[in-house]
């Protein structure tokens, strides 16, 4: 059994991997919400999903978010009767799920219980659980004033520079249900290579969740999200120079060192190995760059020949 900390694209890499290297039930995924956004009156996850939709075999394969072969009519018509610029672009199967998730929400059911029905309706047999039922939005503090991660990351692309991240509600949050028992009762918990502040970040700020991970006997791996000084995926490295940290594997580690048993590192930062080693840290390198399922499979398989040792 593993349990998966998850946010977006790049972490839906690798769970897609250790669906093709395990058997799906075996594995659940606690997934970051901090991203969530209301937009038209409807509750948006991406993060959620992305994870659901990679699992389903239905992600636009370019983006790694959103429906393949989508289209966009609703929302060019919803452009047209509220004059709002285009920045977020929802698609037309898309919007089925907000549609269905937001009904849901408003009859008073949880947004667990949602994602439970979501990920069975799209044939998705491992576990995905949002990492807490209260709306946690995170807000990015920026030299262009404050912004919701979304009109940071996307209508914004990331060029503010970013001076602070807050998670909303944060301290009125309480791990899903499910989570508890997903970290407690498992062989592994893997940290995906997601981004640590605005991906895991609001995963590990849900008060309790760090506890969770340091009670649970369970070996706790990290995939480098940075490898050879950049991010794969998003503005990892740009977020972590805004905020004076060091952009490496290394900077990375330290940022779970409090929980972490194993750091999985890239071969192209193999130099950074005794570093890593000198946090009390476990180091297996390998090839952690996914460009394609076969890679995506062997990562997952020598993460998991790692924790069978
Ligand atoms: N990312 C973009 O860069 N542009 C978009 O227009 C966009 C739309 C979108 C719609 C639904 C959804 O679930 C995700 C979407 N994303 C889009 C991805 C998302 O902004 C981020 O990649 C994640 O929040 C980060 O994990």
């Amino acid at each position: 059994m593993i349990t998966a900390l998850a946010g977006g694209v790049g972490a839906s890499k690798l769970l897609d991997g250790f669906n093709r290297a395990m058997s799906p039930e075996q594995i659940s995924i606690i997934v970051n919400t901090g991203d969530d956004i209301e937009m038209f009156g409807l509750y948006i996850a991406p993060d959620l999903d992305i994870v659901s939709y990679t699992l389903a075999g239905l992600v636009n394969p370019d983006m790694g978010w959103g429906v393949n072969s989508d289209t966009f009519y609703c929302l060019d018509l919803l452009l047209r009767y509220t004059e709002a610029k285009r920045w977020f672009n929802l698609g037309d199967r898309d919007l089925a799920t907000h549609i269905f998730r937001t009904h849901r929400l408003k009859q008073g059911d949880k947004l667990s219980e949602i994602t439970d029905q979501i990920r069975l309706t799209l044939g998705v047999k491992s576990k995905i659980l949002p990492m807490t039922d209260t709306h946690t939005p995170t807000t990015i503090l920026t030299d262009n004033g404050e912004m919701h991660f979304q009109e940071y990351l996307v209508k914004h692309l990331a060029q503010p520079v970013v001076k602070g991240i807050r998670f909303e509600n944060i301290e009125t949050a309480e791990p899903a249900p499910g989570v508890a028992e997903a970290i407690l009762n498992t062989d592994a918990v893997v940290i995906c290579p997601s981004n640590p502040l605005i991906s895991i970040g609001p995963i590990l700020a849900v008060p309790g969740m760090r506890d969770l991970i340091k009670q649970t006997s369970a070996k706790v791996v990290v995939v480098s999200s940075v490898v050879d000084g950049a991010s794969l995926k998003g503005p990892t490295d740009q977020m972590l120079k805004d905020l004076g940290m060091e952009v490496s594997a290394l900077q990375i580690a330290k940022l779970y060192e409090d929980i972490a048993d194993v750091f999985v590192l890239d071969q192209r930062d193999e130099v950074l190995r005794p570093e890593v080693e000198k946090l009390g840290l476990q180091v297996v390198v390998t090839d952690t760059v996914m460009r394609d399922a076969d890679k995506k499979r062997q990562l997952a398989e020598t993460i998991l020949t790692v924790l069978s040792a």
